[in-house]
């Protein structure tokens, strides 16, 4: 795996292979490229000031300790318990995860547990969070040739889009044979930027029928794309599978946000995409359909660790039959 330094100044990446994403700069008018459809890329020189992520890295990991284990470990003792007696537990996340949700309307103030200090600290990293996703998403309408604002624009609905942060903690787990630490799924959403533990590894991605790690890089930001820009990108980027092992060491810290389409948007493929592809005339290229963002995450609560395309395909027909 060739790790690439960052480059140009305001928008470096992390290759995870030589033929893969390149992320130029705006400023500099750089081309950029991240036509890679299977690999999330790291961002290093994202912006966002390092000073913040060791804060909100170490109030995560001290609101963990303080707050979580216990409930965790009661948990852990009977998974163990159960696995070790036979029982299927294949079926189980060994994480202990809590949800912030930012926009349309922010729930911080109402999370038990949270210290004033800790919440203004993860509001500031959300708008960070925010700012960077949005910026990837108009990088994105560049490098596929669509109108600035376009991808915004297709995930705003009636109230904006919808923005949260989910608190991970993968403690360790001494029967890493048992159980995983998150079951293989693609995500369902946007765009998904993830500050993930510096030393703990765990995450995985599937490439050509392989897994293959995203190593922790320090303050790296890694960047996933969800089944919603797969659809409205037409199939020029795809979602990923991947998942989370377990280690009998390390307790690993995520800290993903997901910036998705409002509940009630319309997704639907890009018409310059569907054309673009209609040109080249992609042999056996997908057709995807047209719905609306809360009906596909109602499908994907029930089949999130399963392949996209039947719920692509559940999708058509629900279409159909309306
Ligand atoms: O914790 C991670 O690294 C990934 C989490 C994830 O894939 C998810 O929550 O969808
Ligand atoms: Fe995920």
């Amino acid at each position: 795996m060739t790790i690439h330094s960052a480059d140009p100044p305001d928008w470096g990446v992390v290759q995870q292979s030589s033929s893969c994403c390149k992320v130029g700069s705006r400023s500099t008018n750089q081309i950029f490229r991240w036509d890679c459809i299977w690999c999330m890329v790291q961002l290093l020189n994202h912006g966002i000031s390092h000073e913040l992520m060791d804060e909100v890295e170490r109030l995560t990991k001290a609101h963990y300790s303080s707050c979580r284990e216990p409930r965790f470990q009661e948990f852990a003792a009977r998974t163990l318990e159960a696995g070790e007696k036979g029982a299927d537990v294949k079926d189980v996340d060994w994480e202990s995860t809590f949800f912030v949700r930012h926009l349309p309307a922010s729930n911080i103030a109402d999370l038990p547990d949270l210290d004033d200090h800790y919440r203004q600290v993860m509001k500031q990293f959300a708008s960070e969070i925010q700012k960077l996703s949005e910026k990837l998403l108009d990088l994105l309408c560049e490098n596929l040739g669509l109108e600035k604002g376009y991808l915004k624009q297709a995930f705003a609905g009636s109230n904006g889009p919808t923005f949260g942060t989910k608190v991970s903690a993968y403690p360790p787990c001494p029967r890493p044979d048992l159980v995983d630490g998150l079951r293989a799924h693609t995500d369902a959403g946007g765009i998904i930027l993830l500050f993930q533990d510096d030393q703990v590894s765990g995450l995985q991605l599937l490439k050509d029928g392989e897994w293959v790690e995203v190593p922790p890089v320090r303050h790296a930001i890694v960047v996933n794309i969800g089944d919603q820009l797969e659809v409205i990108t037409n199939g020029r980027y795809k979602s990923v599978m991947h998942r989370v092992l377990t280690r009998p060491d390390g307790n690993r810290m995520s800290i993903a946000s997901f910036y998705n389409p409002g509940a009630d948007a319309v997704i639907f493929p890009a018409p310059a995409l569907v054309a673009a592809g209609a040109e080249e005339e992609r042999a056996g290229a997908a057709t995807y359909p047209r719905f609306v963002f809360e009906d596909y995450m109602n499908l994907y609560v029930r089949h999130k660790f399963e392949a996209k395309e039947p719920r692509f395909e559940a999708m058509k027909s629900a279409i159909a039959t309306a």
